[in-house]
């Protein structure tokens, strides 16, 4: 049976037979177990082009992997193996994980809609799991929700999923087992359907990734995972800044960024630079003029979110989660707030009973940045990252959409810093201190709320004065 796009959107209940029917209809041609491919690095791998089959332009992962397979009939077989890892979060920190493969997230699973997959999971965990793909529309008993579609896979067991890709889109996978601490040690992955139609919603770049957190102290490796709301670390595929890779742009090409959020709260994801177009859901594509424009898009928990834009702005543009604790990495949430106080006096007096004490800052956590505080080993400090005008002061879920003029169409290495052309870079005044006519300010404390003296000092001009 050939399968269109057309035959899906047209004929509702073709498709739904179609689902249960290919439940059962390989099972004979399993003789043995795919390889299970192991990624060592936490860095980008490049696209991973199809061989067979229809052409696509395959996706990047973040940090991440495409996971091989191999044909076996007209059946696409992959193998993950859910399994304890060691994922260094940035340069200087390393968590100790449970994922798939050798990495949290695991690798993301690329397909073409109409493929028929048989993914086999092992599990090598110390408790049971299973997979559900979020997103795919499949026969029941493919949904990979322990104890209500099937039998939890047991330590050392295989189990195998088989369905027939419904629709193309952008999909997730995690397990529906003990979820709460499966997916608080890092349990996900991205799995993309590429249209049959080459040209159907075609980009030149195509990134992805998943939003999560972890709780680790400190200090320590293993997350904490009773956490409900109050992480402390916040990661693009288990990466935080600044150790999420860049996204390498070629001046002019079409672009699209996919992500989903698999943490405990909501993240508006905002680029700077562009207007782009939300184009996709974990539910299907958005109709091409129902497309609506935004600088952020927030993205729910449970859900993906998919966006375009044409890059025509070269530069470095900032992407990050707009919530602006989840641009810090390991905070406490209980540090007092100094702004305005002087404390020099207290922080003398408390370095004579604990030598090294430093307080939050009096101007503000700018200092932060730029300080080289000894850390706890394998810690993250709060505010971190350089670029080429200095601290970034940043944490968490930030990265930075390169731009480049004349990259090659498979060029993702990173490109240095942007070249700013003369005279387009913010730059400081150096001319009188006072404009003309400027009435004179009332000096105020530090904390800019001013004294009860000087509100009596400040009188406004004009008819607001008389109560
Ligand atoms: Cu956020």
């Amino acid at each position: 049976m050939t399968i269109s796009r057309r035959g899906f959107i047209g004929t509702t209940g073709a498709a739904a037979a179609l689902i249960t029917a290919t439940s059962v209809s390989g099972r004979a041609q399993i003789a043995s177990l795919p390889e299970a491919a192991i990624q060592k690095s936490p860095l980008m791998q490049p696209p991973l082009f199809p061989k067979t089959g229809p052409d696509y332009q395959p996706v990047v992962t973040l940090n991440g992997w495409t996971l091989p397979w191999r044909m076996n009939g007209d059946w696409k077989e992959f193998h993950l193996i859910a399994e304890p890892v060691v994922r260094e979060i940035a340069p200087g920190m390393k968590a100790h994980l449970w994922g798939y493969n050798g990495q949290s997230p695991g690798p993301t699973i690329e397909a073409v809609e109409g493929d028929k997959v048989r993914i086999f999971v092992t599990n090598k965990l110390p408790e049971h799991t299973t997979i559900h793909w979020h997103g795919q529309l499949l026969p029941c008993g493919m949904d990979g929700v322990g104890g209500l579609t099937q039998p939890h896979i047991g330590v050392g067991k295989t189990f195998v999923y088989e369905f027939q890709l419904m629709k193309s889109g952008t999909f997730m996978y995690h397990p529906h087992a003990d979820e709460m601490v499966q997916m608080a040690m890092g349990m996900m992955g991205f799995f993309v359907v590429h249209p049959k139609d080459p040209k159907f919603r075609r980009v030149d770049r195509d990134f992805v990734f998943l939003l999560n957190a972890f709780d680790i102290d400190p200090g320590s490796y293993v997350p904490k995972v009773n956490t409900m709301l109050d992480f402390n670390m916040w990661c693009w595929n288990s990466r935080a800044f600044p150790g999420i890779d860049h996204f390498v742009v070629g001046k002019g090409d079409k672009v699209r960024i996919r992500f989903g959020n698999l943490t405990m709260t909501n993240h508006p994801i905002h680029m700077h630079g562009y207007d782009f177009k939300v184009t996709g859901t974990d539910g299907g594509w958005v109709d091409e003029k129902s497309s609506w424009p935004e600088v952020t898009v927030d993205v729910a928990v449970g859900q993906m979110r998919a966006f375009e834009f044409d890059a025509i702005y070269p530069g470095d543009w900032a992407i990050h989660c707009h919530k602006s604790h989840h641009t810090m990495n390991a905070m406490g949430h209980d540090v007092k707030t100094y702004i305005g106080v002087d404390k020099r006096d207290l922080v003398k007096s408390i370095g004579r009973l604990a030598p090294g004490y430093m307080a939050m800052g009096s101007t503000g956590m700018a200092e932060m940045g730029e300080m080289e505080m000894a850390l706890p080993d394998n810690t993250l400090p709060m505010m971190t990252g350089f670029a080429q005008f200095g601290a970034v002061e940043m944490g968490g879920m930030f990265s930075v959409v390169k731009v480049r003029e004349g990259l090659a169409k498979t060029d993702y290495k990173d490109p240095g810093w942007y070249k700013h052309p003369p005279g387009t870079v913010s730059f400081e005044y150096t001319g009188p201190k006072q404009a003309l006519n400027e009435p004179v300010r009332v000096p105020q404390k530090a904390s800019g709320i001013p004294t009860k003296a000087e509100v009596n000092v400040v009188k406004p001009k004009g008819g607001h004065s008389k109560h």
